[in-house]
């Protein structure tokens, strides 16, 4: 999760500047940007994916809760009609509740607010404000949506490295194929390997992505009881990147959802509409993943802070100007 490489203060100095927002390696990214969501929204378009347009206020969002690699500062939270609303951390109940009871499979362009502690300004990896790409299959498996990402990942690498070879040449960037399907490693073989930091080292030991599985986080995530194992993922870039993705096969059992939901210290009433699909029967199996548009965009550039491919620059800990 971590990008171990901390960040100079020059460079978010130079990044907070309205003008850099036109400098040759920002227009680059940029480019490189259009390539990567175009190529992505045509391949899942082509599996027959329904594209659904995102919600940003709402009286329940993701918990990010518990969850090793949460670190957030503030959840913000206003008023409208006289309700209390949050911004949207993820779309995952909607998610859930979409695919349960509209299109069997969707994708959907959703912009994040995360208001990281600022000392992850420097991690050159978190922005309090980012946008994921986020499917969800009904009856999914872990293994579909492994094809899915592999396909989206592959594909976009291919039309970046094919259409702007001269600006990845200017930028001295050399960017690799990668073969499929990617490597699938255990949340647990990576502790006994590199100890409790491994989301530190692993980027570094790896030469092609790869799924990491079985990572105890948030209730929506299936685990299963009696082995104590969690059927979900994270994907892993090379070259000392790290995580691009999180994505899972999902709980739908009321009893079980709300077992966890209480065991967590979060509050049934914020996740109503779910628990009462449940009980109804009507939650269906299924599983889905959110890709980090700018993380995996700056992969692709080789970018020095996530935040070189966003033209306004959202840093934790520093509000820019626009
Ligand atoms: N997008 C993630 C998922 O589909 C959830 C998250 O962003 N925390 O599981």
């Amino acid at each position: 999760m971590l990008k171990p490489k901390t960040v100079d203060d020059g460079l978010l100095e130079e990044l907070t500047k309205v003008e850099s927002m036109g400098a040759r390696r920002r227009l680059i990214a940029y480019r490189a940007g259009t390539v990567v969501l175009r190529s992505m929204v045509e391949e899942l378009l082509d599996m027959g994916f329904e594209w659904v347009l995102p919600v940003m206020l709402s009286r329940t969002t993701d918990p990010l809760w518990p969850d090793p690699g949460a670190s957030i500062e503030t959840r913000p939270e206003l008023e409208v009609y006289g309700v209390r609303v949050r911004t949207m951390q993820s779309m995952i109940v909607h998610k859930r509740v979409l695919v349960s009871l509209g299109p069997p499979k969707f994708f959907i362009l959703s912009p994040n607010i995360r208001i990281e502690k600022r000392e992850r300004g420097k991690t050159g990896w978190h922005l309090y404000e980012f946008t994921q790409l986020e499917t969800e299959i009904a009856y999914g498996r872990m293994e579909d949506v492994f094809r899915v990402y592999e396909r989206l990942v592959t594909s976009a690498i291919r039309a970046v490295r094919s259409e702007l070879s001269e600006d990845l040449r200017e930028i001295g960037r050399e960017l690799r194929d990668f073969g499929t399907p990617f490597r699938v490693v255990s949340r647990r073989e990576l502790e006994r390997a590199y100890g409790p930091e491994w989301e530190r080292v692993l980027p570094h030991k790896i030469e092609e992505p790869v799924w990491v599985t079985d990572i105890p986080r948030e209730f929506y995530d299936f685990e299963d009881f009696e082995t104590g194992t969690w059927r979900n993922y994270d994907l892993y870039m090379p070259e000392g990147y790290g995580e691009v993705l999180s994505g899972a096969e999902r709980e739908h059992d009321y009893e079980k959802m709300l077992t966890k939901i209480k065991r967590d210290g979060l509050r049934p009433e914020d996740y109503e509409v779910l628990l009462r699909l449940a009980m109804e029967g009507k939650l269906k199996p299924s599983a889905g993943a959110g890709l980090g548009v700018e993380r995996f965009v700056a992969y692709v550039v080789g970018a020095r802070h996530v935040a070189e491919v966003q033209p306004f620059p959202r840093i934790p800990g520093i509000v820019s100007p626009l």
